[in-house]
């Protein structure tokens, strides 16, 4: 910004214009325009308050506040020159007329509108986007004539307005409920003019803004004398048009007008600006014109006609009222009574009011022509009014972006057509990718074997997505975003404008359902039909970068010096220069649950190439339940531009890159900060749908363990919800924790909006704190690390600092509610708090390269996780403890059974032979056989008795069953291993049995025979002696 600033033009003319000396006073310059990257880089000014003492700090503060969606970034005000008059002096020096009465607004004091103007002059067209969508979410009216006082000329401001869209609900809606939601350029509505002739009392712009607000609330949308510097002369902003809209919300109780409505407002007199004013009464309905001196508007009416229903509005008390002459024009001219308004000495101002909404509802209803903001284009080429667009570069890409978008008729058909590399391959290449860490499936076949079928499978896919011919669509596409300079900006505006434009149409109604049917969940099919639709059907530039991606991810297989492999080299390097301008890139794929790591990290490496320095980064992240205003509070808070959107759209992460000021670089140590947003994850009835839970797990896992702060988005007064998505977080926490990280957090609760949040909560916080501590030690005890026994183990947290409030977005009704001050004021809080956090971080500033190296080697570990992280939350790691224990409990009574009959079977073998004769049982083999037979019955039954069990526990309604349905099937299988395992043991300890029992019977049968043996001897011997009647000695005895 500075560096924008500071720079003083050289001081060759002698004689500066006004607008030339006014804006170099501002700091600002025509020829060097303000570019997006330079007003987001984070320096010094980002987070600091010091008050502005020169205009040049009026300016960057009112920037900085509008890209923080401030409604008080109008109150512009040098403390230098209002403090002035309260100085010390005259607060002791008594009473002093003179300087009561003196005038203390000063020449230097600036009015807004100046400000406004001058930005609008020196800012790049996407600057100026940026900032018409900003003023117009604080209800803001925004420029719609740019003059420029030097020229006299004036810009239609037809770009800068492409960006802002609105919802709204007309009364024809109010039966069905619907909505419309419109680009308000291409939208088709009536536009009023107010515009002065000569000097009028009225306040035109203040009565403007009361007849746009509701009886409750008063809102400053034009810039009016009873605003905090709106009264200082206006030096450059006189010809300015300026726009607003009045939109129905479809409740009559508060709508002023059922239909909607564009103001237009013209500052200064239109006797100095009839180019305006032939350009306002070709364009609107109705022109009303403010005018104290009535004989002007008889010279006014009579050398302009103009096609739009003039009005005369007057003020019978201004002193320069004349009756007669109002008589005479009315005569003159035609004029009815309704032509003309005047505010009587009877009327106060909100009779006055009244009546202008009274008339301008007439007008509204009977209004036919309704040109939108690009039908204006015409008319202002005719009056020889510049339009913005206008200029090779934004025509040349527009042609390119539409020769690519008028091919799309059906979403579904063309990116099967015209983006097949990340359709169902890329899907198939994901699952084959993920079994090939997890091997799930490898059942009985050899592990090696299993590994290089699945990359054989891997292989022909890939040739498959190499087969393909790049697609006409891709082919414009990166020729497009190959161009040189800023044409390819507009290009990928123009495609965004496109693509958003042609999906809004089909998406939104279909988002509207999803949000309507997930809220009551009633329907699970519908649900998922809806979602299925919302996927099929989503089209945007992300789509063509990840298509880019799988052809540079399919050629990288292909052998080195392959031609096509080297014509797709540079791609890589096209996405980092983008991604250094602040486009988004994809880092995970939503849909197929994946990185497209080569492609990823490849582009990284190039990014690092293309900075000079070391290129450190620093990362913050985003994690919360999708539509819980995520991508808005990153939107606000570093004026960046993720798809903010209701309902599901992409699924994944995004990142970007922040630059950091020079002089700031040494501070933070490091070059940039990179912001992932992630397209939230699902409450727990969405998620049981699609079986999602391992893919919000994979994806928080993965962002946590990049980040250096984590935001964690709580927006929800459903604490069941919250505690679910804490879960997942803890986990995500633990497991960094073991890979040596160790994040920080900030729990971000949306919606709080009393003051005494911080306080109040404390009891909160404490029990957050509890829960966070037990959660921890449930999943450290899931993950096996139970050394972690509180949160704060695994996580920098303090309950003080580690919780931010933050109020509700809108202050009032949208769609006419203006963003909420606070809202504004609590993200910048926590942005300084952000920004601090992040230049006392210890450099665990990765630079690009080692990043990119983390990366791959986290997303590796997320891939080889296995069984505990499909646990999306408690619940059914709870559900499926509880089945564990159930069937722990039924197999073990089925392995007792039969270790009791096993062991009973041994004593019947090991009895053998003992008490009954031989003859009586049969041999040992038929006792073998027989027992082998009652073994399988008994088996059988044990199985059948488990596996019925485990049916009749699945047919249950309670203990979430329905959470670990999946899981049926594994213990199904576990069941009749058990079966298999105990079979085998069973018949080997039998047969064993059976061994010993025969060994013992050959060994009794040895010994058996021996003793014979022996007793038949000595009666022999015995007989002999007795034959020989010898006395034997005792010796021969003995032998
Ligand atoms: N009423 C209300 N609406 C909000 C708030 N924050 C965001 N929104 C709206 O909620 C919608 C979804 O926001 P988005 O930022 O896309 O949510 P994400 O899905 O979490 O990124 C947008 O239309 C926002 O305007 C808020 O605090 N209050
Ligand atoms: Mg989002």
């Amino acid at each position: 910004m500075n560096g924008q600033f500071d720079k003083s033009t050289p001081a060759m003319v002698t004689t500066k214009s006004r607008l030339d000396s006014l804006l170099e006073d501002l700091g600002l310059d025509q020829e060097d325009k303000l570019s997006l990257s330079t007003l987001l880089q984070i320096d010094d000014q980002s987070t600091s308050d010091t008050p502005a003492v020169s205009n040049r700090d009026l300016v960057w503060g009112f920037m900085k506040k509008l890209m923080m969606v401030n409604v008080t970034a109008r109150n512009v005000k040098c403390n230098a020159s209002c403090d002035s008059s309260y100085d010390m002096e005259s607060e002791i020096s008594g009473f002093n007329l003179d300087s009561l009465l003196s005038d203390s607004t000063s020449d230097d004091v600036l009015n807004p509108l100046d400000i406004i103007t001058a930005v609008f002059l020196c800012s790049d067209g996407f600057v100026q986007q940026e900032l018409a969508l900003k003023m117009s979410m604080c209800q803001f009216a925004v420029p719609l004539l740019l003059p420029n006082i030097d020229t006299q000329q004036c810009t239609l401001m037809l770009w800068a307005l492409r960006d802002i869209v609105k919802k709204y609900r007309p009364q024809s809606l109010l039966e069905s409920k619907g909505f419309i939601e419109e680009r308000i350029v291409l939208a088709k509505i009536p536009m009023i003019s107010f515009v002065r002739l000569g000097e009028c009392s009225l306040s035109k712009s203040e009565i403007l803004n009361k007849l746009l607000s509701n009886a409750q609330q008063y809102h400053d949308t034009f810039v009016h004398h009873n605003m905090e510097c709106g009264d200082c002369p206006r030096k450059i902003s006189d010809g300015l048009v300026e726009i607003a809209w009045y939109l129905p919300c479809g409740n009559k109780n508060i709508d002023i007008f059922s239909e909607p409505v564009t103001v237009a407002n013209l500052r200064g007199d239109i006797a100095s600006f009839i180019l305006q004013y032939s350009f306002l009464s070709e364009t609107s309905s109705a022109i009303f014109v403010f005018c104290d001196q009535l004989h002007l508007a008889c010279s006014l009416l009579t050398s302009y006609k103009s096609k739009a229903d003039i009005f005369l509005v007057s003020d019978s008390q201004n002193k320069d009222f004349d009756s007669e002459e109002l008589k005479r024009v009315a005569t003159e001219f035609n004029l009815t009574n309704n032509k003309i308004i005047i505010k009587s000495r009877s009327m106060n101002e909100a009779d006055f009011v009244t009546k202008l909404q009274w008339t301008v509802r007439s007008v509204v209803e009977k209004a036919k022509v309704r040109p939108h903001i690009e039908q204006m284009a015409d008319v202002a080429y005719e009056l020889g009014i510049q339009v913005d667009e206008d200029f090779p570069e934004c025509r040349n890409a527009k042609q390119n972006a539409d020769a690519i978008t008028s091919e799309i008729h059906d979403t579904l058909e063309y990116k099967e057509t015209q983006l097949p590399l990340q359709g169902k391959i890329w899907k198939e290449l994901t699952t084959l990718e993920k079994e090939e860490c997890r091997l799930r499936n490898a059942g009985s076949e050899n592990i090696e074997n299993y590994k290089v079928l699945l990359q054989e499978q891997k292989k022909t896919l890939r040739e498959k997505q190499n087969s393909y011919d790049m697609s006409k669509a891709m082919t414009c596409f990166i020729n497009a975003i190959s161009s040189p300079g800023i044409e390819r900006n507009y290009f990928m505006k123009w495609m965004r404008l496109n693509l958003d434009n042609m999906s809004r149409e089909k998406l939104s109604g279909l988002r509207e359902q999803y949000r309507e049917n997930s809220k009551e969940f009633k329907n699970k099919e519908v649900i998922k039909e809806i979602d299925r639709q919302l996927s099929s059907s989503s089209l945007g530039i992300e789509h063509f970068f990840r298509e880019m991606g799988q052809i540079y991810e399919a050629s990288v297989s292909l052998p080195e010096h392959h031609r096509s492999r080297e014509q797709l080299q540079h791609l890589p390097r096209l996405c980092a220069e983008l991604l250094l301008e602040g486009l988004p890139l994809e880092l995970v794929d939503g849909d197929a649950s994946n990185i497209p790591l080569r492609w990823v990290t490849d582009v990284l490496a190039h990014l690092h190439q293309l900075m000079s320095s070391n290129s450190k980064i620093l990362v913050v992240t985003v994690l919360g339940v999708q539509s819980t205003g995520k991508s808005t509070l990153l939107n606000t808070m570093f004026g960046v531009q993720f798809a903010v959107s209701s309902g599901r759209c992409t699924r994944g992460a995004f990142m970007l890159l922040i630059r950091i000021s020079e002089e700031l670089k040494k501070v933070f140590d490091c070059d940039f900060i990179m912001i992932i947003d992630t397209e939230g994850l699902k409450s727990p009835e969405l998620a049981q749908l699609d079986d999602s839970y391992e893919h919000d797990n994979e994806l928080a896992t993965l962002v946590v363990g990049l980040s250096d702060i984590t935001l964690i988005n709580i927006a929800m007064e459903n604490s069941t919800e919250m505690k679910d998505i804490l879960q997942i977080v803890v986990h995500a926490f633990l497991r960094m924790k073991e890979v040596g990280k160790k994040p920080k957090c900030r729990f971000v609760h949306q919606n709080v909006s009393d003051v005494s949040a911080h306080e109040k909560n404390l009891r909160d916080r404490k029990l957050l704190l509890e829960q966070l501590n037990e959660m921890t030690q449930a999943a450290a005890k899931m993950e096996k690390k139970e050394n972690n026994k509180s949160f704060t183990d695994v996580m920098e947290y303090s309950p003080d600092t580690g919780n931010w409030y933050i109020p509700g977005l809108w202050n009032g009704n949208p769609p006419m509610a203006p963003v909420n001050a606070g809202y504004s004021e609590a993200v910048y809080e926590l942005k300084k708090n952000i920004i601090q956090t992040l230049s006392e971080c210890e450099s665990s500033a990765n630079n690009i390269l080692e990043f990119q190296e983390w990366i791959r080697s986290l997303w590796n570990a997320v891939k080889y996780e296995n069984f505990i992280f499909s646990f999306r939350n408690s619940l059914v790691a709870d559900a499926y403890m509880r089945l564990c224990t159930e069937y722990n409990k039924w197999e073990w009574n089925f392995k007792k059974d039969m270790y009791a009959w096993v062991t009973n079977a041994e004593t019947i073998i090991s009895n053998y032979g003992k008490i009954v004769e031989e003859h009586d049982t049969g041999s040992i083999g038929k006792l073998l056989s027989n027992l082998k037979i009652n073994a399988c019955t008994k088996l059988s039954q044990g199985e059948e008795t488990l596996l019925q069990n485990l049916t009749q526990y699945f047919k249950q309604t309670g203990a979430h069953v329905n959470l670990v349905e999946k899981y049926k099937e594994d213990f199904m299988t576990s069941a009749k291993s058990i079966r298999k395992e105990l079979e085998k043991s069973i018949i080997n300890q039998l047969t064993a049995a059976v061994d010993i029992r025969q060994g013992m019977r050959e060994l009794e049968k040895i010994k058996e025979n021996h003793t014979q043996e022996i007793e038949e001897r000595v009666l022999e011997l015995i007989e002999q002696c007795r034959k020989k009647n010898v006395k034997m000695t005792y010796r021969e005895l003995d032998k």
